[in-house]
């Protein structure tokens, strides 16, 4: 009895420790971490995007929190989807659609979510791939992307203007990838003990090309084992695809045809489709890893503050679905990202099927960090899905240039192109977007009520079909 009693005395005694030295800060702030990866589709064994995939430090930050299984991003390249994210505005209301410079494009004077968390009493870090392209370094600790290793001299494939056949398995070790780096300095800025709480973003560059890594990360997905995209049987999706819709499959992000080729046409040609699929995979698995090193460090727990962790993609990517490689286009592949979020409330294991994107990432992180919303934030919290997953929300806006706009509701994608022309999809029935529904007179209603969600008075931006004339002769 007695020895039962002093077990309990101390057991208690020690709940209250850990109570204490937990989560009982009296400011009430909570550590936030924002990881964000460059170039990732919905292949990560949680969004089931393709059978081959191995992610299994995703996929166990899915199920300890809550996946939103159909999350958009806003405009389907780095730039413009970094700076709406970072800022917390739409892209139409910018005028900052492409990785190009437009000429309407507005300078942003509301603070990017790091200005905001630091004016909040937060120590800010960032590293790797967050912004693109030039940013000014803020807070108390800012790190570039590492340069990655190259492949032998004559060996590489990399050009971005080239298609993506540039795999290679790369004879180094992971701790010489610039991932690696990132993620070991994200953990070196974790363990860090302060009196503020912490908003760290980390931005992991792979899978972006070149799709080269480590050849362990090859060596999981033996060439003869790569599942190629599921294409219609019998019918060629392309049939009842707008002229408007053919000419951004064949674009390569608007760049150059190879030969008059486009991706697709010289990725077939040179029989080179598994192989490229078998480097994305291996890119995925490799970043993977890197995140489950950095996900492992927040065990410790050095503030002793409840932390948010949330991971996203900036856009998703095409391997040959619709004869389309890379971004670049709003169709699902192209905007379907992984969108996860970890925290106090939230229900391990819980999946929210409602609509959500990337505008949504600022305002929920303050949200969820219990501070007020500012009115200048385009987007909506999801704190209301995290404590019931069934309320419904506003649908998915995909921006390609201001008149190239795609409407995502849970069961619809409505787009419409800037000569008019349009695409709609039953996502119940078609997963794939292969039978396109816009010109059928039985789903007028869906349409013309899809049609009243896209955003009037948009930022004037570039004509697409400039690319279409420069490149596709
Ligand atoms: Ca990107
Ligand atoms: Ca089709």
């Amino acid at each position: 009895m007695t020895r039962l009693f002093i077990t309990f005395i101390i057991s208690a005694f020690c709940s209250i420790g850990l109570a204490v030295r937990g989560y009982a800060q009296s400011d009430g702030k909570r550590d936030i971490v924002l990881i964000i990866v460059d170039d990732l589709n919905d292949w990560v064994g949680c969004l089931g995007g393709h059978p081959n995939a191995k992610s299994p430090n995703i996929d166990a930050l899915a199920r300890s929190g809550m996946l939103f299984s159909q999350a958009y991003c806003n405009s389907p390249q780095c730039r413009p989807s970094r700076t709406s994210l970072m800022h917390g505005v739409y892209p139409f209301n910018t005028g900052i659609y492409f990785n190009v410079k437009g000429p309407n494009e507005i300078k942003i004077k509301t603070p990017t979510i790091h200005g905001f968390f630091e004016s909040n009493g937060y120590r800010v870090v960032s590293g790797g791939k967050v912004f693109h392209g030039n940013h000014d370094n803020f807070g108390d600790a800012f790190l570039h992307r590492p340069k990655d290793p190259k492949p032998p001299r004559g060996k590489d494939n990399f050009n971005a203007m080239r298609a993506p056949n540039d795999g290679y398995p790369l004879q180094v070790g992971d701790h010489e990838m610039g991932d690696y780096k990132v993620a070991s300095w994200a953990i070196e800025q974790w363990k860090k003990q302060t009196d503020r709480p912490l908003f760290m973003s980390i931005g992991f560059y792979r899978p972006h090309r070149p799709l080269q890594v480590p050849k362990r990360w090859f060596e999981l997905f033996p060439l003869q084992s790569i599942n190629r995209p599921a294409e219609p049987n019998g019918i060629n999706d392309w049939a009842d695809m707008p002229e408007f819709a053919r000419k951004l499959a064949r674009s390569h992000a608007h760049k150059p045809m190879h030969e008059g080729l486009s991706d697709h046409e010289y990725i077939v040609k040179n029989d080179e489709w598994d192989s490229t699929i078998r480097a994305y995979l291996a890119s995925i698995a490799f970043v993977d890893s890197q995140i489950g090193r950095f996900l492992k460090s927040l065990e410790r727990n050095p503030r002793g503050r409840e932390t948010i962790v949330m991971l996203v993609s900036d856009h998703g990517w095409h391997l040959g679905e619709k004869k389309h490689w890379c971004k670049g286009a709003i169709w699902e592949q192209t905007t379907h990202i992984p969108f996860i979020v970890r925290g106090p409330g939230v229900k391990p294991g819980s999946i929210c099927t409602q609509p959500v994107s990337l505008i949504d990432v600022y305002p929920s992180l303050v949200d969820l960090a219990n501070l007020e919303i500012p009115s200048w934030l385009d987007g909506e919290s999801i704190k209301l899905q995290i404590n019931d997953p069934s309320k419904p929300r506003s649908p998915a806006i995909s921006s390609y240039g201001n008149a190239n706009t795609s409407i995502r509701t849970n069961h619809w994608r409505y787009i419409r192109y800037e000569d008019g022309s349009e695409e709609l999809y039953d996502h119940r029935n078609d997963p794939n977007e292969w039978f396109n529904l816009a010109n059928k007179s039985d789903f007028l209603k869906i349409k013309n009520k899809l049609i009243n969600m896209i955003p009037e008075d948009q930022y004037p931006g570039l004509k697409v079909q400039k690319w279409f004339d420069n490149f596709q002769k």
